[in-house]
């Protein structure tokens, strides 16, 4: 590739910055109009509400591109360390509101396009949100993202640029329907694509070796076939402070050379297939949260984007001619679990075949390059890649990953002389049940350090995952807790309680969120109450008003909103949720609770399953149907709702999180890594019930035991449980509630008489419960009897919610990156 003008420019234009629309209405309004004639070709009068949200997010992103340009060129010129943030999910939720407040534009664009005859909200609601990831693990990757942006912090983000996002959820009759996510139906006009820059990727074939000029024996891969890789560029805008950094996702396309072999064999439609096949590799986002498929084209996509995103960086940000003996100081590439630890041999294939290292030489730039963040602990998610896979894909890999285990178990043996145990168990290569590589052993082998995401997480990772690595390298194991963006999820969700807080302790709170310590003496003032409990009607009212017309669904006022929004997942405990509900209903229909003694209370659900996750699917199909019979049943006089709107995702947390009074976290402890949400409902000022399990555990520390409803058995008693013998069928004979409630969902009353519908769900509790629910259903129940209580104390009730505000400030995306940078990359931001 070359850059720039062939000759030396001579029109004093050209050398020039790049200009910015005046910050003002009319220069505004200016902008808007020339983009919607001149992009979208047609004029206000006969323009679609789609051309004109088109028209409002190029001219935001002009607003913008000088910033883009100067970080870029800036940052170049510094020749800085840069953080390569590796993550095959991105959850970015909308662009458009966030690209308003971090260029300060809300007032102008609101008050512009009304001078337009048109209404910002409306547009905004045109925008389908890129759901490329699943969950926490994509959405902790966005927020990282913004954090390093707003902190001066070079970074890329590479990822893939998936053609079908995250499944859009129905229900027909109450079981989950899975549609395509065709995000980019309506035009995307997020991205810069660059087709001429695009990589080649190979794959498959087989490796020789050959004698090089220097007469040295040497290795080299001869693949079978290709891809390209085009890179789409997103801006990724600081808030307020001008620095726009880049996130770049691929996308796979087919190779010429590769369609010419079959074209010129005369099979056209073969030649068409094959063009498929390799664009096949960025369609569609594995829906699997958690419980991955070793699936060939998961790992083609992996290898996909970790091979374009590793010449990217050395060929295109790198100045020509650097030395890569020196490459860690030039970029740390954060490996976002497992899924792009394929980068670590790839590195060490391209210093050695294609730069001419040695061994021991590639290794030591190698291991210098790369952190690893585990993100759970559930065995079943830890990838394991089989060899026949792996070495027919990726050949060459699998030889230099064997490479690098053989050197490892020899320092191994050397530590610990004479224990062949030890080094079989630390052992890349898994025998058993069939051969293959432990992806988290050759991420920790690699990596200069190994995180985990909450406090508990991160020492469950040293003694239970990892403790043979813990033992051997002890300072390489650290603790980063997650954390969320406040910039989407506070002042962008929640704007009403922002100018809440800016009025008491002024705007640095945004960047700055430790100081909504500052709030605490205003949880007592009477006048701040009022305000921030009407705040929490308000966004409840606007809640209410969404979910009418996205989901039809009517939601009762003056209730207490109880929520539990995540991916669908046993170990999270949706069906202990569910028989909290049932349990409700039956005490008042058998007469053990009387109507008038429910505190109002709607549940509200947000959850995907995996398509292949038959309990996850049952367990959606059994809350559909309770709610249709308790939504539908007069006895309870309106005071117990449950509302599941279909298609959880960022555009709905945004609304229906800062109108939540009550977070539920209820997973089994030591199951839930960190969880994310939980932080975001806290900073919203909803109070938790949850169990001492991921972050949980920092919530209830730093807001206090009064203000958080914590439950159920402690991790070492979890432990215990389980090595005792648990026997769940022992609660349900000994807990009248609780096998009351299981009883009446067996007989049929949510299933119109079919006593068999939900034999799944409940056979799977009395029998085998993995995550003991039914153990801690007693201390559940408990402990919502005391959130009631509380909630009946509206000004208790409201002064924990503000502490809950004022003492999370922690849990900002920000510190985590602080974090990162003393602990992990050892370097600072720019400026
Ligand atoms: O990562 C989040 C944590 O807050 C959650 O506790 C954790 O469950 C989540 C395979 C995953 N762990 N593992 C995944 C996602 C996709 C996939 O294909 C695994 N997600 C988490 C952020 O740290």
């Amino acid at each position: 590739r070359t850059y720039g003008p062939a000759s030396t420019p001579t029109h004093p234009l050209a050398t020039a910055p790049v200009g910015t629309p005046p910050f003002s209405v009319d220069g505004f309004v200016r902008e808007f109009l020339h983009e919607l004639n001149t992009n979208q070709g047609v004029t206000l009068s006969r323009s679609s509400v789609n051309d004109q949200y088109l028209a409002l997010a190029s001219t935001v992103k002009n607003y913008l591109m000088a910033r883009w340009l100067e970080t870029n060129r800036k940052t170049r010129e510094a020749k800085v360390k840069t953080i390569g943030y590796l993550s095959a999910e991105y959850l970015l939720g909308r662009q458009l509101g966030n690209a308003l407040l971090a260029t300060d534009l809300n007032d102008i664009a609101r008050q512009g396009l009304e001078l337009c005859g048109l209404d910002l909200p409306t547009l905004r609601a045109q925008e389908v949100e890129p759901g490329l990831g699943n969950g926490g693990l994509g959405r902790l990757a966005a927020c990282f993202i913004d954090s390093m942006a707003t902190m001066d912090v070079p970074s890329i983000g590479y990822g893939i640029r998936y053609e079908y996002g995250i499944f859009r959820q129905t229900f027909v009759d109450g079981r989950q329907v899975e549609q395509p996510d065709t995000w980019l139906a309506l035009g995307s006009p997020w991205e810069f694509p660059h087709p001429e820059a695009a990589v080649r990727v190979d794959f498959g074939g087989h490796t020789e070796t050959y004698v090089d000029d220097d007469g040295r024996e040497r290795c080299r891969w001869i693949p079978a076939w290709n891809v390209l890789g085009v890179p789409y560029n997103y801006m990724v805008p600081g808030y307020l402070n001008g620095r726009v950094n880049t996130l770049r996702l691929w996308s796979a396309q087919a190779t010429k050379a590769f369609d010419l072999q079959i074209f010129n064999a005369g099979d056209y439609a073969q030649a068409v297939r094959a063009q498929t096949f390799a664009e096949n590799i960025s369609k569609v986002l594995y829906p699997e949260d958690s419980t991955p498929q070793g699936k060939e084209l998961r790992l083609q996509q992996q290898y996909f984007f970790v091979a374009c995103s590793l010449r990217d960086f050395l060929d295109n940000e790198l100045e020509e001619g650097f030395d890569l003996h020196h490459l860690s100081e030039r970029i740390i590439f954060q490996l976002n679990d497992t899924h792009p630890v394929i980068a670590v041999p790839e590195l060490m294939r391209i210093l050695m075949d294609e730069k001419g290292f040695e061994w021991e030489e590639a290794w030591e730039v190698t291991k210098s390059c790369f952190a690893y963040t585990c993100h759970t602990l559930l065995p079943e998610a830890l990838e394991v890649w089989s060899t026949e896979l792996l070495g027919r894909l990726l050949p060459r890999h699998l030889e230099i990953i064997f490479g690098i285990n053989e050197r490892f178990l020899k320092e191994v043996r050397a530590a610990f002389p004479g224990d062949e145990m030890r080094a079989r168990r630390m052992s890349m290569i898994a025998e058993y049940p069939e051969q293959g590589v432990r992806m988290a052993y050759l991420a920790t082998v690699a990596g200069t350090k190994v995180n985990g995401v909450a406090e508990l997480h991160s020492q469950l990772l040293r003694d239970k995952v990892l403790p043979d690595f813990s033992q051997l390298w002890p300072d390489k194991f650290t603790n980063v807790t997650n954390g969320v963006t406040p910039r989407r999820f506070v002042r962008m969700a929640n704007p009403k309680l922002s100018e809440l807080i800016t009025d008491a302790i002024g705007s640095n709170w945004v960047t700055d969120l430790e100081r909504l310590k500052e709030l605490e003496p205003y949880a007592d003032d009477p006048e701040f109450q009022a305000r921030f409990s009407e705040i929490k009607a308000w966004n409840k009212k606007r809640l209410t008003d969404l979910l009418r017309q996205r989901d039809g669904i009517d939601l009762p006022s003056g209730h207490l909103l109880d929520v539990m929004v995540k991916r669908l997942h046993e170990y999270k405990r949706q069906s202990l949720k569910l028989l909290h509900i049932v349990s409700l209903y039956e005490r008042v229909l058998s007469g053990t609770l009387a109507v008038e003694d429910l505190t109002p209370r709607t549940v509200v659900f947000g959850a995907k399953a995996a398509p292949g996750y038959r309990m996850a699917k049952d367990t959606i199909h059994l809350i559909n149907k309770v709610a249709k019979v308790i939504n539908a049943d007069e006895r309870l006089e309106g005071r117990l709702k449950v509302a599941f709107p279909a298609n959880y995702n960022v555009t709905l947390a945004e609304k229906l999180i800062p109108a939540a009074d009550l977070s539920e976290q209820i997973s089994l402890a030591g199951m839930e890594a960190s969880g994310t949400g939980n932080m975001k409902f806290a900073l919203n000022g909803a109070l938790t019930i949850g169990t001492d399990d991921g972050a949980n555990v920092e919530i209830r520390r730093l807001v206090g035991d009064k203000h958080f409803f914590l439950f159920g058995m402690s991790e070492p008693e979890v432990a215990e449980l389980g090595a005792k013998g648990y026997t769940p069928g022992s609660y349900y004979e000994s807990n009248p509630q609780l096998k009351a409630a299981l009883d009446l969902i067996l007989s049929g009353e949510f299933s119109e008489g079919d006593r068999h519908m939900f034999d799944s769900v409940v056979y799977n509790l009395l029998h085998q419960d993995r995550f003991m629910a039914l153990a801690d259903f007693q201390s559940y129940i408990d402990a919502q009897a005391r959130v009631e209580a509380k909630y009946a104390d509206e000004a208790a009730w409201t002064r924990s919610a503000i502490l809950n505000v004022a003492r999370t400030g922690y849990f900002s995306s920000d510190r985590s990156m602080r974090d990162y940078l003393q602990r992990i990359w050892h370097t600072t931001p720019m400026i």
